[in-house]
This record gives C-alpha cells, sequence and structure tokens, in this order.
C-alpha cells in the first residue's frame, strides 16, 4: 500500500504541473456521465494510468473519465478508482481544484473500501491519506516534498454549510432544513468544487456539506466509487457520519455500475443527526 501512496504524491505534482500549464479547452470526446470532457481532465486520467500501470499491488483501475475497468495486474489485491480532475470546470477561475483515489480489496462496493486518498491544488498542495482505524493525515508540500502536517478530527458540531445542487429542484424540507441551519448561524461556504468545500469543513472543525437528489437528478450528481465512498471513508475516520437520503451510511453503498451516483451527506455528528430528524430515518 505505501507504494501506491507514494505513486499518488508523485502523480499529485505532476498533476498541479499540468493544472498550471496545460491548454484549457474541451476534447473531443464526452465521459460516461455525459460530460464533455476538457484536455485537462484527460490527460490528468492518462498522467494517472501511466503513473500505475507498473505497480503490480494494482489489479485495475475504474476512473470517472473511463467507461470501463482498466485491468492491469491479475494478481494485484487492490484496484484503484479515482477522478482524476475534481472540479475541473473552476479551473478557467482560478479555483481550487483536486484529484481523489479510492481503494477497493475485492469487489466495488463500500465496505471493500481499505483506504483513500485525495490532493486540493490550491495556493498550496495539500493531501489527506485515510486508512482503516487511523484519524485522516494531512501532508502539505514543500519544494516537491510532501510533509506530514497533522491528523484530522472534526468536532461534534461545525459552523459552515455547503449546499450542492441547484436550489430550484430541492424538495422543500431539504430546503427548509438548510434554511434551517443558516437561520442557526452557519455560515455559506461553497465554491463547487467538492474537494475544496469536504476539505474546508474537514478542516475547520465541522459542519454540513450535501448534495442531495433533486426533481432534475433524483440519485443526485456525485459518483459513488471515485466521490462519495472515498470521502465517507475520510469523514467517518475523522469522526464524522457520512449518510445518503435514507440515512443510510455512504460505506454501505453496493455500485451496480461503475459510474452510479448517490444522494450524499457529509458532516460532523451534530448536523448529520439534525438532517436525519429533518429527513425523517432513523438515528
Ligand atoms: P466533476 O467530477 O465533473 O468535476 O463534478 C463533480 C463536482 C463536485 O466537485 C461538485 O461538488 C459538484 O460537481 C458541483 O456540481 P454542480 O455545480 O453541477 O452542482
Ligand atoms: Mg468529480
Amino acid at each position: 500500500m505505501q507504494n501506491i501512496f507514494d505513486t499518488i504524491k508523485k502523480v499529485a505534482i505532476k498533476i498541479d504541473h499540468a493544472i498550471k500549464t496545460e491548454d484549457l479547452g474541451y476534447s473531443n470526446s464526452e465521459n460516461s456521465s455525459g460530460e464533455d470532457q476538457l484536455k485537462l481532465d484527460v490527460q490528468c486520467d492518462y498522467l494517472i494510468e501511466e503513473a500505475f500501470k507498473d505497480i503490480s499491488e494494482v489489479k485495475a483501475l475504474v476512473s470517472e473519465e473511463k467507461e470501463g475497468v482498466m485491468e492491469l495486474h491479475d494478481n494485484g489485491n487492490y484496484t484503484i478508482c479515482y477522478d482524476p480532475l475534481d472540479g475541473s470546470s473552476l479551473v478557467d477561475v482560478n479555483l481550487s481544484v483536486g484529484t481523489i483515489f479510492g481503494i477497493y480489496e475485492g469487489e466495488l462496493k463500500g465496505e471493500n473500501l481499505v483506504a483513500s486518498a485525495y490532493v486540493v491544488y490550491g495556493p498550496r498542495i495539500e493531501l489527506i491519506i485515510a486508512t482503516k482505524g487511523e484519524k485522516p493525515l494531512l501532508y502539505r508540500v514543500n519544494e516537491g516534498v510532501f510533509n506530514f502536517i497533522s491528523e484530522v478530527t472534526l468536532n461534534e458540531k461545525g459552523k459552515l454549510n455547503a449546499p450542492g445542487g441547484t436550489q430550484q429542484n430541492w424538495a422543500t424540507y431539504h430546503k427548509a432544513f438548510i434554511d434551517s441551519l443558516f437561520a442557526e448561524g452557519y455560515r455559506l461556504r461553497y465554491s463547487g468544487g467538492m474537494v475544496p468545500d469536504l476539505h474546508q469543513i474537514l478542516l475547520k472543525g465541522g459542519g454540513l456539506f450535501s448534495y442531495p437528489g433533486t426533481t432534475d437528478k433524483p440519485e443526485g450528481k456525485l459518483r459513488q466509487l471515485f466521490e462519495v465512498i472515498p470521502f465517507a471513508f475520510i469523514y467517518e475516520q475523522a469522526g464524522g457520519q457520512a449518510i445518503d437520503n435514507n440515512g443510510v451510511r455512504l460505506m454501505e453503498l453496493v455500485p451496480r455500475h461503475p459510474h452510479d451516483t448517490s444522494p450524499c451527506f457529509f458532516g460532523s455528528n451534530s448536523e448529520i443527526d439534525a438532517l436525519k430528524k429533518a429527513y425523517g430515518v432513523s438515528q
């Protein structure tokens, strides 16, 4: 596994360089979710594929930017599911973006995720790595090297509210709940990139990030294998919770297709407990 984390560190530096130097135009292709791919999405996907292809522990790769599973080494133990450049449409306005990795052993489902990691490309490059039974670890790049900074722990209750999805398409009970948080004094913190938005809540001690099912997207937008499950693992390891609209732990998700999505809510305990109450789902 260390080999995989070292590879993530190396490729993160290359992706950061690509973000800073590559063409920001569209490619001539769509990804599996029907979204136009930027040249940068395709380039970052290629950098990750190249970085992992000779690592014998890696059985297969599944990417947000590829249709199917890319088999690598028959005897490898791990399948790495990744979103090469989450929030890539924010690069042209110079906001932070990220890369997300979920490392699975066996069948691709939440309970088989054994580690996850994400990189934030912002004013600085930061990396969070989470493994079973341990608090997530924060690293920051200094002169091309990732240095360990600290463990990350969520407080029981936070102050930030990051409400995703188009409000016009929210359910009334969801809008009422989000409004109640603001009425209680929560502050809006939402950039439109789940990596920096979830990173901010994690490092500032807590709050709520939501991307609900909406009338136009009843199953939400965020993808289970590369986005939802890896972050659910990190939030739980940090002492928080991550659930779907039925109050079920996102770690229990079993995707039927690599690109399946799910409504998702990540936060510290107080906000997630309040959300369960508002949604009328069990505690
Ligand atoms: P992407 O993987 O195509 O970049 O999409 C994921 C991003 C998330 O980072 C963010 O939370 C969400 O899409 C925002 O989407 P929207 O603005 O469509 O609500
Ligand atoms: Mg994404």
